[in-house]
């Protein structure tokens, strides 16, 4: 049987694993993950009990029910480097053994909900709107460190897109398809568009303060002409399609929602953004009950 090592699963010393300081215990099988450790209270606020708070670092966890639905709410941080150790730490609690430290025979998947928010490449999607994402395309490098098959999306949209970037943006990306059973539930009523996950939040996503971008707004925005069928480009954030990628590969379940509190085109950022938050937690909980 393979033991992974005390250097590569590390656990601390109440046998929670190394960043989440979670048990496998402390966790439900559907997981809301956000990136603001705050929010994890704004949601965990509608939970009808609440059985597990515990954190580190930018890692804070509620574990509860809301009726008969276990749900747990976790905060990741900013960006897809988090969302490695989220995705990897969070499968390790349900797929390892930690006694034996060996991969369990009986594969068990979670549903993996991100509410999040981010900014709109198209100026028909305003602010304050809702989008959940049936592909993630990640411009980060995080999956590159990873064996995987070039499959995570249908290959027409791989070859698509590929042809589209490399003419607006020639970068390395990797696209990646969200849970479709999720996208028709819990992302029922909201914009389904295809999300791009940038390795940063100014120049990565084409903003100008002092530092002069390689591709500008002018030429992020065009990146919202892309279509895959009806499916547009539509936001810009920093976590989607790492946990699509990793989701997909370790054969867990996830869908993201975000709100869109920037519109890049426009010009404009939401006039009240925690009411916006607000609403989002609101509507995917009531989705899920
Ligand atoms: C940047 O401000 C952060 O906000 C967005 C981005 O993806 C990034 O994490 O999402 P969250 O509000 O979920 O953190």
């Amino acid at each position: 049987m393979q033991r992974i090592s005390n250097a590569e699963l590390i656990l601390n010393a109440d046998g929670s694993i190394y960043h989440l300081n979670l048990r496998p215990e402390d966790i439900a099988p559907t997981i809301i993950t956000v990136g603001n450790p705050g929010r994890v209270a704004r949601v965990s606020q509608y939970f009808d009990e609440v059985r597990v708070k515990k954190e580190k670092r930018e890692f804070v966890c509620h574990t509860g029910r809301i009726g008969q639905t276990e749900l747990s709410v976790l905060s990741t941080g900013i960006g897809p480097d988090n969302i490695d150790i989220v995705i990897n730490e969070l499968d390790a609690l349900v797929n390892i053994d930690f006694e034996t430290r060996a991969p369990k025979a009986e594969h068990t998947a979670l549903n993996i909900i991100r509410i999040g928010t981010s900014g709109s490449l198209r100026a028909d999607l305003p602010v304050d709107s809702f989008v959940a994402s049936a592909y993630g395309i990640g411009l980060d490098n995080m999956l590159s460190f990873y064996q995987y098959q070039q499959n995570l999306a249908e290959a027409e949209l791989e070859d698509e897109l590929r042809a589209f970037l490399k003419e607006k943006m020639d970068l390395p990306f990797y696209v990646c398809a969200g849970s479709k059973a999720l996208l028709e539930t819990v992302g029922q009523g909201m914009h389904h568009g295809i999300t791009l996950t940038a390795a940063g939040f100014y120049g990565p996503q084409g903003r100008q303060l002092r530092l002069q971008p390689r591709f500008n707004t002018e030429r992020m925005e065009q990146l919202g002409h892309f279509y895959f069928g009806k499916t547009p480009i539509t936001n810009f954030e920093m976590e989607t399609a790492a946990i699509y990628g990793l989701c997909r590969m370790l054969g867990h379940q996830a869908l993201s929602t975000n709100v869109i509190l920037a519109n890049r085109p426009a010009g404009q950022f939401s006039p009240d953004p925690k009411k916006s938050v607000g609403k989002l937690i609101k509507f995917v909980l009531q989705q899920l009950e």
